[in-house]
């Protein structure tokens, strides 16, 4: 039979051929999900850090299917555009605190009250809890991938500030619910996201700020403010969420390891935020030799006094807009109870 060029070409092709895919990296080079993260904090916040053990949990789980590039300190997304860019698909997966959008997050930001959250490890615990238990209608365009709180906040300041008195008129830096503690102590309360506060500290438009004090270390400010008052009152709640589109265009194994991450990644967040804050107070004392003054019962109870106040004026305002704040305050008594007998 003569040979036909055209067949040996194509038998050469296809040998070629063979060779080639068989050399190709493995057919889920080619599947990798490539995802990015957007986050508000600059690097080593802790924020930030839980972002990159959530991350490097997630690759490892799915085996490296998922591929995420993280935007740290609002190079993609800031805190306040933040879950409207998410929703937009400007970022898949977005990092904030509820706290910077107060009237619209009322279900979540309930947890910043005054309502004796004792850690961020319970705070977190709470927080999953209260969103699992209401699903808020503010999240419905958005998978929400984890919850978690900071540790209660403490006020820093510039100059000695060891009792309610010495408050009085005072600037101090606060978002959301804390800021409304500052007001009921007398304080002068500033807002501003949190990554504008060190320029706003640098410049004397605050005299401190009322926040979890693991900022001391992350954010320096330990070099100028040199006195901590351990009010123990109030924490931030904050969300990690993914656009709903993307979300639902995941394969199910990966939805499950990020599902399977939704509390863990939560409680783990709350214990490193409670421990990193007892270190970077320890650190404070030892290089800035930050005076740290604890309250007296009777300084305690002068704190306390006016913050009931505080959450009575909550449960009134949400309920005259349909929400029922006395069952959400009831639940988070809770909620708080459950959580910390574990
Ligand atoms: N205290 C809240 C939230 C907060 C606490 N620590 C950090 C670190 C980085 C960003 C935000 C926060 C606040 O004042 O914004």
């Amino acid at each position: 039979m003569k040979h036909k060029p055209w067949l040996v070409f194509a038998a050469l092709f296809l040998a070629l051929a063979f060779c080639l895919g068989a050399s190709t990296p493995p057919a889920q080079a080619a599947d990798v999900i490539e995802l990015n993260y957007a986050n508000f904090p600059p690097p080593g916040t802790f924020p930030d850090v839980q972002m990159n053990r959530w991350v490097k949990e997630v690759e490892k789980r799915t085996n490296g299917k998922v591929k995420i590039k993280t935007f740290p300190g609002g190079s993609l997304l800031n805190a306040k555009n933040m879950v409207d860019g998410v929703i937009a698909g400007q970022a898949d997966i977005g990092c904030t605190s509820t706290a910077y959008q107060p009237g619209r997050f009322v279900v979540l930001n309930a947890t910043a009250l005054p309502v004796g959250i004792p850690s961020g490890l319970v705070g977190s615990k709470v927080l999953m809890d209260l969103f699992e238990k209401y699903k808020p209608k503010s999240f419905a365009k958005l998978k929400m991938l984890t919850l978690f709180t900071t540790s209660p906040a403490n006020i820093m300041s510039k100059d000695a500030l060891p009792t309610l008195e010495s408050l009085k008129g005072k600037s101090l830096r606060a978002s959301g619910g804390a800021a409304q503690i500052l007001k009921a102590w007398g304080a002068n309360q500033v807002g501003m996201p949190m990554p504008a506060t060190p320029e706003a500290l640098q410049k004397g438009v605050v005299q401190g700020l009322f926040s979890s004090v693991e900022v001391m270390k992350d954010f320096k400010f330990a070099e100028y403010c040199r006195f901590v008052t351990m009010t123990d009152t109030g924490i931030y709640p904050f969300a990690v969420f993914m656009n709903l589109d993307k979300w639902n265009q995941l394969p199910k194994d990966v939805q499950e390891v990020m599902d399977g991450l939704f509390r863990e990644q939560g409680e783990w967040t709350g214990k490193y935020v409670d421990d990193h804050a007892q270190e970077a107070l320890d650190w404070s004392v030892k290089t800035y030799q930050v005076k740290i003054f604890a309250l007296s019962p009777e300084e305690k109870a002068k704190f306390d006094a006016p913050l009931k106040p505080i959450v009575d004026e909550w449960v009134k305002k949400v309920s005259a807009g349909g929400v029922d704040g006395k069952a959400i305050v009831a639940d988070i008594a809770a909620m708080i109870k459950k959580n910390s007998a574990k």
